[in-house]
């Protein structure tokens, strides 16, 4: 209590990040709760021996992966993606069902299913400076504050520290409005053991830290969007028939072998059809329509 008091007077900004942090036995109503509130939520130690899987699987790709070509992007800082098509530990990230019903349940009403919205394995290495902060769903010409579309989860495959590079976030920043900028002073480090968890609201500003360490940051980094909005990764391209015909039909799903709607179908069907049936041609068409109808009416706003 002496500690918490004195604490308080003596540093009155300093962030409480402590009801966004959350042990690995979080409910699923706690971490939509602090993503709802604070635009960001972290559960420490989800996946240990997975997030150890994927380092090892990445490993062979990070010894030849180039660096950034821009500030954004980092001149020391590698990016590897096609996670789904690299690394079966990734395709395990990326479905975990925490984080899938977190996004399921951020997206209800605002489309039928989520689609994968991009895969992006990231070392920041020593040395590199911080990246400019942004929000995620700026890809997308939508005013705010508006209801999620986007949701990233970024794994630790290393420790994340103040320190070494951990991405930084201005909690609450998603109910900001376009006209606020935001002030790396805001931003405070998303600290967290290698094996946890940051998700963060696509409108919630962040972005990776400076590493002044000696060692590399890396993370392995998801992203969601609703199903109507076009993927940042194309996944088609990244995750071709060939190979999405031999993941589980979660993952097929997500990578949008799953039509939302009239939106992509296939041969006038559900998307679904062309991995159970490739020689499909010239079926009878489908109402497709019905399902949009229901989704527009729902939500005239
Ligand atoms: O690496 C990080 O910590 C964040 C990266 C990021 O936000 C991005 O590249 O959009
Ligand atoms: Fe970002």
């Amino acid at each position: 209590m002496h500690f918490t008091t004195s604490h308080a007077i003596s540093n009155p900004t300093a962030p409480d990040t402590s009801s966004a942090r959350h042990s690995n036995d979080a409910s699923l109503q706690q971490v939509l709760g602090s993503l709802r509130q604070h635009g960001y939520a972290i559960i420490e130690n989800l996946a240990p021996e997975l997030t150890q899987q994927a380092e090892s699987d990445l490993e062979r790709f990070f010894e030849r992966a180039p660096m950034g070509t821009g500030t954004f992007t980092g001149p020391l800082t590698q990016r590897v993606a096609r996670l789904v098509a690299r690394s079966s530990a990734c395709r395990e990230l990326v479905t975990h069902p925490l984080v899938l019903q977190v996004v399921e349940r951020l997206f209800e009403g605002e489309c039928y299913h989520p689609q994968l919205a991009l895969t992006q394995a990231i070392r920041v290495h020593p040395g590199q400076l911080s990246q400019g902060l942004h929000r995620d769903d700026n890809v997308f010409p939508f005013r705010h504050p508006r209801p999620p579309s986007v949701l990233f989860a970024m794994w630790a495959l290393s420790e994340f520290s103040e320190n070494n590079g951990a991405t930084r976030l201005i909690p609450r920043s998603h109910t900001w409005d376009d006209a606020r900028t935001p002030s790396p002073d805001a931003s405070i480090a998303m600290s967290m053991p290698k094996g946890s968890v940051l998700l963060w609201e696509g409108a919630t500003y962040h972005g990776a830290g400076s590493n002044k360490s000696d060692e590399a940051r890396a993370g392995a980094l998801f992203g969601y969007n609703l199903g109507w909005l076009r993927q940042y990764e194309n996944q088609y391209l990244a995750v071709p028939p060939e190979l999405a015909r031999t993941l589980s039909p979660v993952l097929q799903d997500l990578l949008g072998y799953r039509n939302h709607g009239y939106l992509g179908s296939y041969e006038n069907q559900d998307a679904r059809a062309l991995l159970q049936e490739p020689d499909l041609e010239l079926p009878a068409p489908s109402d497709l329509f019905t399902e949009d109808l229901e989704l527009r009416s729902r939500n005239r706003h």
